[in-house]
């Protein structure tokens, strides 16, 4: 049966989300919302559907599951709505904008006593970091992952921001690979004359290894890149694209300059994954855990930044129904 998908938010990610939709065949966009009602007109007009305010479409009987797309900071509000009316969520990252949004969602889904959120961590569906992950389980454990990330902002954003909007990626990668949580981050960062970031981040991991995140946020080209070390060898993901032109004796490589390009792949993955596992009623992919561990290391990289020393990474105990890390699953024991 088709899945009847309402989609809040019609913004740069609503549309991408809603058209691997369009694309999927078993889904259908029925609903569309947006603070804009503009945005939410255009996109409900190429999808066939109708406009209609967030709580509206959240409670609408033709609306089996939600897309979460709208800004940061209605996130949480959203997702946890979603939970109250019992239907199947697929929500952006970040989980919400401040800890205690995350928060927020965790208590409503743990008091529900069912997992319905699917937080948008889609480099776990990358094609590069799936085939990385792979590799690694032949080479023994992890001692460390250096996660590379450059983008090529134009509006400066502050560094807590930056935590929270764009490291919360490399922080779920490298719990992802090693199934390790933080212990402590700390943080260096350089201000450009410009204005924008060179930021690097040091995370040691209980049980053992290190976790570095290396960012900027105006750099040359829009890049992600992974370098895991194991016991017995070394693994790390290749330059996008897939090919390389050559002309005029040289070699070129159109690396871009945004995220849509290089992870296409991966965000068509996880929607078409999404409706998949909603359809078969098997629950899986990134969790309302892994969103708020992923907030709860920016908050301590925010305490390292204040006080230019390592800070702890505090974390409750994991509630049973998230049962075990993803990397647990992923990476059978060494
Ligand atoms: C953006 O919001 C994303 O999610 C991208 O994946 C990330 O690389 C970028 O830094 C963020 O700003």
């Amino acid at each position: 049966m088709t899945l009847r998908v309402g989609l809040i938010g019609a913004g740069g990610m609503g549309r991408w989300h809603g058209a691997n939709l369009r694309a999927n065949g078993d889904a259908v966009v029925v609903a569309v919302a947006d603070a804009v009602p503009e945005a939410a007109e255009a996109l409900a007009l190429a999808h066939g559907a109708r406009v209609q305010e967030a709580q509206g479409l959240l409670a609408a009987d033709d609306v089996d599951a939600v897309l979460i797309a709208s800004p940061d900071e209605t996130h949480a509000d959203y997702a946890v709505a979603a939970i109250a009316a019992g239907k199947p969520c697929f929500c952006e990252k970040p989980l919400g904008a401040t800890i205690e949004q995350a928060q927020s969602v965790l208590d409503a889904e743990v008091a529900r006593g069912e997992p319905l959120v699917r937080l948008g961590f889609m480099r776990e569906l990358d094609p590069a970091h799936v085939a990385l992950a792979a590799e690694l389980e032949r080479l023994g454990p992890i001692t460390r992952v250096r996660c590379v990330h450059r983008n090529v902002d134009t509006e400066h954003r502050d560094v807590e921001l930056l935590f929270a909007q764009s490291m919360v990626h490399d922080i779920h990668t490298i719990r992802w690979l090693t199934g390790k949580e933080f212990a402590t981050v700390s943080v260096h960062v350089v201000t450009r004359s410009d204005g924008f970031h060179d930021i690097l981040v040091v995370g040691e991991l209980h049980g053992g290894g290190l976790g570095t995140i290396e960012f900027e946020d105006h750099g040359y080209a829009y890049e992600v890149h992974v370098e895991a070390t194991a016991e017995r060898g070394m693994v790390t993901t290749r330059a996008h694209p897939l090919v390389a032109t050559r002309t005029g004796a040289a070699e070129r490589l159109d690396v871009g300059t945004d995220w849509f390009g290089r992870f296409e792949d991966a965000y068509r993955i996880e929607i078409d994954d999404w409706v998949r596992s909603i359809r078969d009623g098997e629950w899986r992919g990134p969790t309302v855990w892994d969103g708020y561990v992923a907030q709860v290391v920016v908050r301590a990289a925010e305490t390292a930044l204040a006080s230019g020393s390592p800070a702890p990474v505090v974390l409750p105990i994991r509630p049973g129904l998230y049962g075990h890390h993803p990397g647990e699953e992923a990476r059978p024991k060494q």
